[in-house]
């Protein structure tokens, strides 16, 4: 049975009224009149930006900074966001690849994406005063890793391989876990006993090509496991359903995101599929290249799980500038989990 992806009376689209401008967007918009301009319109997904994993971690690192003072270490990026990193590093914080780089007892917050036992172990052999910002929806995984490795299943992780979520899910488990990397993969997979296989998943993967990849494995394997729930988070999914719902409509989406930010990569591949004509993933307004927008009259913008809105502000500025004054919201769900900071920070909040 294929996993549910936000199966929930939300997910109704809501086409918004070219008059309904969303509230988390400050800046004008010219009214449709008769100028030339008329038939050009920017499509807003809603939901895009902060998921609540994300917004968690860069409010750990922030408080943490508050109550420990500079430098803080963070060990990785702390989600996959270039703005949200400059900012950090410019208010004090160290980002480091190891934990060997960081001197024996300072403060190291682990980042959104999880780290495997190992990393944990190598910590608390330097005394590091660790503060864990993983996702609550990525540890989940870890702990779906875990049981079904006691109960010594073969379990397939369908993700990307180098990714640190996937290195760090894996390392709950590496004599029990395979990496499965998209469809084509699935032939190298080998398993013990065909009667006690699972699959588990990374949380920011294309839900349409995990589909693929499962029906596949299930080809060989009929009696392979589903998770016991969805492990791409609702984040993920629903950012994907918004853009599904806007792209047959836009001669061009663009995807606000880093390079690195799986789920904000995920966003270009899920437009085109879904009928955008083009579409780009850019870091800054700055990137938006303005032959892009020769001959087009809808243009899409979304933003992945890790960017912080003032980017997608700025990407509407820009194309208001050009013409692109009308926004429409296009609404496929309503976000309100929140997740609490780590135990040693909610005093803080
Ligand atoms: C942690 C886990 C999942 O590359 P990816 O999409 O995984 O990461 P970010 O940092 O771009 O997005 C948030 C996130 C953090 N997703
Ligand atoms: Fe967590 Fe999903 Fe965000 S796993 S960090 S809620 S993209």
């Amino acid at each position: 049975m294929p996993p549910t992806k936000c199966d929930s009376p939300r997910t109704r689209i809501l086409w918004g009224m070219s008059s309904a401008i969303p509230l988390n967007v400050g800046i004008t918009r010219s009214a449709s009149t008769g100028n030339a301009d008329s038939a050009k319109r920017v499509l807003l997904a809603e939901p895009r930006g902060y998921c609540a994993g994300v917004d968690r971690a860069v409010e750990t690192v922030e408080k943490t900074l508050e109550k420990h003072g500079a430098p803080v270490y963070v060990r990785k990026e702390i989600v996959h966001n270039r703005h949200v990193v400059e900012t950090l590093r410019e208010r004090g914080v160290i980002f480091v690849d190891e934990t060997d780089e960081v001197p024996r007892g300072a403060v190291v917050v682990f980042s959104a994406h999880g780290v495997s036992p190992m990393v944990h172990e190598s910590a608390a052999e330097r005394s590091l005063h660790t503060i864990d910002a993983t996702c609550p929806l990525v540890t989940k995984v870890h702990q779906e890793a875990k049981r079904f490795a006691r109960d010594d299943f073969d379990i397939l992780l369908i993700g990307h391989e180098g990714h640190e979520e996937v290195e760090g899910t894996a390392g709950e488990a590496p004599e029990h876990v395979q990496l499965v990397d998209g469809p084509e993969s699935v032939g190298n997979v080998t398993v013990r006993d065909e009667n006690k296989v699972i699959w588990l998943s990374q949380t920011t993967l294309s839900v349409d090509e995990t589909m693929e990849t499962v029906k596949k494995l299930r080809e060989r394997f009929p009696n392979l496991q589903d998770p016991p729930s969805d492990d791409i988070c609702y984040a993920t999914s629903n950012r994907q359903t918004a853009v599904k719902a806007m792209a047959p409509e836009c001669d061009l989406v663009i995807v606000v995101g880093s390079r690195n930010s799986s789920n904000s990569v995920r966003l270009v591949e899920v437009a085109l599929s879904a009928g955008a004509r083009a579409s780009y993933l850019i870091d800054y307004a700055r990137e938006l290249d303005l032959a892009w927008l020769e001959g087009v009259r809808t243009v899409g913008v979304t933003s992945g799980a890790s960017v912080p809105e003032i980017l997608v502000e700025g990407v509407l500025e820009l194309l208001a500038e050009h013409g692109f004054g009308e926004v429409q919201p296009v609404t496929t769900a309503n976000e309100t989990l929140v997740f609490s900071l780590p135990r040693e920070l909610r005093a803080a909040r």
